[in-house]
């Protein structure tokens, strides 16, 4: 059986997921997951991998699916509920997903998608019973994929095996003393690893309770707080920006309410994208928490991570996890010492099996040897590591989103009256980056309004450019490339 689901059955009668009033035990969990499993194999012995997407809020039944869906044997394709059909497409042809499962709330928006192959989209309410007995899923086997931005072509699926998440789980849940009573609230997204393994998973393996609230709100964070009943959290750095930023216009009384409850916590973690050193300055002095900032890519979960028990560097991501080898190469494939600046590369269990029927970027992805090239450059100085930044101007942070800007421009030349187009990450301390776009125009005079409603239909909201200037055309070097870094000083 599934280590994870194994594990579960120690904990029957503990609460496992709560969501506002509702409550489920991991008793519950087995048996909902169960009953998906038996009806995804509908006679059958085993699922085989087949790819099978879902596409529910946070919640209970999200969780209940992503169990089903593996003990049935198959691979969990999670959809974001924010992503606009064309994302929503690209995964489910790029996975050839067998079955999509939908909450009833996303039953017209998938209309489109529905009229072609009716017989593949199940309503999750309309899942009916079957008897059978469940395959034994061999840890090596794949699990899971997620989609991630490159800097090259379309966004790729990251294959994990059930081993891979497991080593992923138990490092952090070591690490960072994970326990039985531990109570988290998921703020998260949850088609990626920070939301998926750091927070609900590890508190699952724990026998701890996941809490959620589906959709980001600061005031509802804080009203969840204050009920005292969580003690764990884990974000990106924009999340505690904006939590901040909520405290601060609060009246003095309800703020030291919730510094002495903050202050109470077991740990709060940031990750996903740099942490400025003022955010963690300015949390510090409301919770008396200092954040625990770590490191990792949906290709190997966490690597890197400050110290549970230990001195917290500020600006540094601490030392490799266990189980995890950590190395810096620079450019000529040496591997370099203290001080100077080169690509972090990684080694584990915890490292992905491959890109998603991609042998070619999986094989350009891993050194001869065998390591992980992140394409993150780091410095090894005062006992850790600290990240300086990529490798690649064309991949964006923003809100601890991965993005890739060819991507935004590839469909901004779609748009009628744009010739050319260049877009880059500006720093910003809220979001990390915020996207720009520079615009080469057809015609005199463009609405960005109707550009950004257009873009809405076709791209994630966190990947529509927020700032835009108008240029006659984008600064090139002498190959006719365009300097990004020329194009960001513009703006
Ligand atoms: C949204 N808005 C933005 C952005 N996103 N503006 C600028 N830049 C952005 N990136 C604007 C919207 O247009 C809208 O503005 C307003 O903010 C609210 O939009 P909404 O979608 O409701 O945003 P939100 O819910 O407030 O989102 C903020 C967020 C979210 C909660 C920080 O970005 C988020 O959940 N980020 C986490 C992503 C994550 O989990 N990454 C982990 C992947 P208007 O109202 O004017 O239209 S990395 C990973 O997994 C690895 C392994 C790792 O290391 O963790
Ligand atoms: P993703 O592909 O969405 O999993 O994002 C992984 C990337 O996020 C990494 O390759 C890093 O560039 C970035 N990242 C994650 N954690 C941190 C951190 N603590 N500091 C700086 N960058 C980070």
């Amino acid at each position: 059986m599934i280590a994870l689901i194994q594990n579960a059955l120690k904990y029957e009668s503990r609460i496992a997921v709560k969501y506002a009033t509702e409550k489920y035990t991991y008793e519950d969990l087995l048996t909902a997951s169960e009953h998906i499993a038996l009806a995804l194999l509908n006679g059958k012995k085993d699922l085989k991998e087949a790819r099978i997407a879902f596409l529910v809020p946070p919640g209970f039944d999200y969780v209940k699916l992503q169990w089903g869906i593996w003990r049935a044997g198959g691979i969990a394709v999670p959809l974001c509920v924010k992503h606009p059909i064309p994302s929503i497409k690209y995964v489910l042809d790029d996975t050839k997903a067998s079955k999509i499962l939908y909450a009833k709330e996303f039953h017209e928006f998938l209309t489109p998608l529905r009229s072609a192959a009716e017989n593949k989209f199940v309503d999750i309410e309309n899942i009916e019973a079957s008897k059978g007995t469940l395959p034994d899923v061999d840890p090596q086997r794949r699990a899971m994929i997620l989609y991630t931005s490159g800097t090259t072509g379309n966004p790729k699926g990251v294959v994990t095996t059930h081993q891979n998440i497991e080593t992923q789980i138990t490092s952090l849940t070591t690490s960072w003393e994970w326990e039985v009573d531990d109570h988290i609230l998921n703020v998260l997204p949850l088609h990626h690893v920070h939301g998926i393994v750091n927070v609900l998973s590890c508190a699952l393996w724990s026998g701890a309770c996941c809490e959620f609230l589906p959709k980001f709100d600061a005031t509802k964070i804080f009203e969840i707080f204050c009920k005292k009943e969580v003690n764990l959290f884990m974000a990106v750095p924009t999340i505690y920006y904006k939590l901040i930023a909520q405290w601060e216009k609060l009246p003095q009384e309800k703020q030291k309410e919730i510094s002495a409850v903050l202050k109470e916590f077991r740990l709060m973690v940031s990750g996903s994208a740099a942490l400025p050193i003022s955010v963690l300055e300015k949390w510090r002095s409301i919770s008396g928490q200092t954040l625990l900032e770590r490191y990792g890519m949906t290709e190997m979960g966490m690597a890197i991570s400050n110290s549970y028990r230990n001195e917290r560097l500020p600006g540094y991501i601490g030392l490799p996890l266990n189980n995890v080898a950590v190395r810096l190469v620079d450019e000529n494939g040496k591997y370099v010492s203290g001080g100077t600046q080169a690509e972090i590369q990684v080694k584990g269990p915890n490292v992905f099996k491959e890109y998603w029927q991609k042998p070619e970027a999986t094989a350009d992805s891993f050194t001869t040897d065998g390591w992980f090239k992140t394409g993150d450059i780091a410095v090894f100085e005062n006992g850790a590591y600290r990240i300086l930044g990529r490798n690649s101007v064309d991949i964006i942070k923003s809100g601890g989103y991965k993005i890739s800007a060819l991507e935004i421009e590839e469909v901004l030349r779609k748009y009628p009256q744009i010739k050319e187009c260049g877009v880059v990450g500006l720093p910003d301390e809220e979001w990390g980056e915020i996207i720009a776009a520079s615009l080469i125009l057809e015609s005199e005079k463009i609405d960005i309004d109707e550009l950004k409603i257009w873009l809405k239909e076709k791209l994630p909201a966190y990947m529509i450019p927020r700032k835009y200037i108008f240029q006659d055309d984008l600064p090139r070097n002498v190959m006719g490339k365009v300097t990004k870094n020329e194009l960001k000083k513009m703006f």
